[in-house]
């Protein structure tokens, strides 16, 4: 069963006004969630089996540990996962919480319905009984519209909160203990802040996969806003702001140009080394995260770390 919160039209929308926004300020930008069609999703995906980029091996085997702690501490019936994608390490809570007591449906939330669609097919042949409720929606709007349908553990994995800026991170977390009831829980995966080589490697891989992805959202404007960006002259920078413990990607013109995005209607110029900001990705720390949970009326119940302490699974109440 398929609930579409998102109007087919409201991602274009999104698109047309964050591009003009984002292009047309100084330093430019652009936000994040661009880099995921087809192509994108599938350099992501590549992106997670690199050497360098350990955030989601090191997600995935902490969750195959303390899955069972966590559904113990959470006594949900309900996963629901926010950005589910392929929901690949989703089975580990399913798990966990079948065996913890009685799991009645499993609800993942993409704005990608093609996703999701892959995502219940493969549901559908491993887990035949379980009830699943995938929802088109964007968990940055629709957090007070998702569905309940018994007491709910809402995942946020793969440290994607890392995406926000801190304001709206802190929104995000308000809407989110908002939309929870009393005995609900939400569990965070959290890249944590550690050596800024091993960060920069992990966004600047030898493979250039990274690189290759981040180009991609020129890709996308160029194809969803009739843009004439030449991909090739970006240069891919990815740098550790070690103030606001962010990792920040950008794309750097090598050369002057003038591009002209036909959809919006918009000609840009660029200068010789401009950046264009493409993403940050905050790295955290358990006495950081804490008090901001807090601000949002959210309670630190449970944090799991890997041996390593390079990442961590949070676990808070309203
Ligand atoms: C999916 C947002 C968590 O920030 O690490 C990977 C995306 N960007 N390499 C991250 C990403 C560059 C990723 N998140």
């Amino acid at each position: 069963m398929t609930t579409v919160l998102l109007e087919p039209d409201a991602l274009r929308e999104a698109l047309v006004a964050d591009a003009r926004a984002g292009l047309t300020a100084s330093p430019k930008w652009l936000p994040p969630k661009y880099f995921y069609d087809a192509r994108g999703s599938e350099l992501f995906e590549e992106i997670t089996r690199l050497p360098e980029y350990y955030p989601t091996r090191t997600e995935r085997s902490l969750l195959a540990e303390v899955a069972p702690e966590i559904a113990a501490a959470a006594g949900a019936e309900v996963l629901l996962e926010l950005g589910s994608g392929s929901s690949e390490k989703t089975g580990y809570l399913l798990d966990a919480l079948a065996g913890a007591g009685r799991l009645a449906a499993y609800v993942p939330v993409d704005v990608s319905s093609a996703a999701l669609r892959g995502a219940v097919a493969e549901l559908q042949v491993s887990r035949p009984e379980l009830p699943v409720i995938d929802v088109v929606a964007d968990f940055e709007h629709h957090l007070a519209d998702l569905p309940a349908p018994g007491r709910r553990l809402v995942a946020f994995l793969g440290s994607t909160i890392g995406n926000f800026a801190p304001i709206e991170r802190a929104s995000f977390l308000r809407g989110l203990a908002d939309a929870l009831s009393p005995g609900e829980s939400l569990l965070l995966g959290l890249d944590l802040v550690k050596d800024p080589r091993r960060l920069v490697a992990a966004y600047d891989d030898s493979a250039g996969v990274t690189a290759d992805f981040n180009r991609n959202v020129l890709r996308v404007l160029n194809r969803e806003l009739e843009a004439d960006f030449n991909v090739d002259a970006f240069e891919h920078v990815a740098v550790w702001d070690a103030r606001n413990e962010w990792m920040e990607m950008r794309l750097r013109a090598t050369r002057p140009m003038t591009v002209r995005l036909a959809g919006l209607d918009l000609t840009i110029e660029l200068a010789a080394d401009e950046e264009i900001r493409t993403e940050i990705s905050a790295k955290f720390r358990r006495e950081r995260i804490s008090p901001e949970l807090a601000a949002a009326g959210l309670d630190l119940v449970g944090w799991w770390t890997d041996a390593d302490g390079d990442y961590a699974l949070a676990l808070a109440r309203v």
